[in-house]
């Protein structure tokens, strides 16, 4: 195999093991976001060095909205109404080295069978190829818990070492009780991938929170799951 190519599933990842962050570079900086590009294929990608996260999950589950609350930026990520959308890998760079990305939706009905075959091989290239890939937030409706894709995609994470941050969004939809409920199914069904994913030691490779991009709620915690993965490699 190549050895450019990430080893899927028998290679373990190691972290650093890509071209890591510059020495003596500085922090990545939230407030400093700014889209790089935006890609259809793999030739496209920014080079591959330096820290990158990665925001996945079905469409309309409200990824471009998590990255603007996160980068408290209204229109920074495209936001829509509409389905679908999102046909390309968009990147934005934080300051020198560290980038989000904002990966095409999956799952949606009404997308042409071909175009769906291209999103899946789009995806599936970066999550393979990526080397700069620190670890990937699954942004999952919480009123619709986890899809048998964002199940594939955390058994990917397993195979490959990449740590997963299921992010529930859309929380101002319930109330706080059955939020809370949610993120313990949530938690169950990720304990159930993998018995190591929950535990408070820091080391996990699984972790969950509650999320509302509406009411900016959650952003603290995700903004430290992202600070402690570009910081630890
Ligand atoms: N109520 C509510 N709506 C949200 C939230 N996040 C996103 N949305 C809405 O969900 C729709 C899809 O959001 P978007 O960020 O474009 O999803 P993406 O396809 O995953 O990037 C839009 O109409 C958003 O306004 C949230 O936290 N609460
Ligand atoms: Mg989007």
């Amino acid at each position: 195999m190549d050895s450019k190519f990430r080893q899927v599933p028998s290679g373990v990842y190691t972290p650093g093991q890509g071209t890591g962050a510059p020495e003596g570079a500085r922090l990545p900086s939230l407030a400093q976001a700014a889209f790089i590009l935006s890609a259809t294929d793999l030739a496209h990608f920014p080079s591959d060095d330096g820290s990158e996260i990665a925001f996945v999950g079905r469409s309309n589950a409200g990824k471009s909205s998590a990255i603007n609350a996160l980068t408290k930026r209204r229109s920074l990520a495209r936001t829509s109404k509409t389905p679908g959308r999102t046909q390309q890998i968009n990147f934005f760079g934080l300051g020198e080295g560290y980038r989000l990305v904002d990966l095409p939706g999956y799952g949606y009905a009404k997308v042409p069978l071909r175009m769906k075959q291209h999103w899946k091989k789009l995806i599936d290239s970066y999550l393979r190829q990526r080397l700069s890939l620190r670890g990937l937030v699954i942004v999952v409706d919480i009123r619709r818990a986890l899809s048998e894709l964002d199940k594939q995609i955390l058994g990917w994470c397993l195979a490959a070492h990449i740590p997963a941050h299921v992010l529930l969004t859309k929380a101002d939809k319930l109330s706080r009780n059955v939020s809370a409920a949610t993120l313990r199914d949530v938690q169950r069904d990720l304990l159930l991938l993998d018995t190591s994913s929950v535990c408070d030691d820091g080391n996990s490779l699984f972790s969950s929170q509650i999320f509302s991009a509406i009411k900016k709620s959650g952003i603290t915690n995700l903004e430290a799951q992202l600070m402690k993965w570009f910081t630890e490699t």
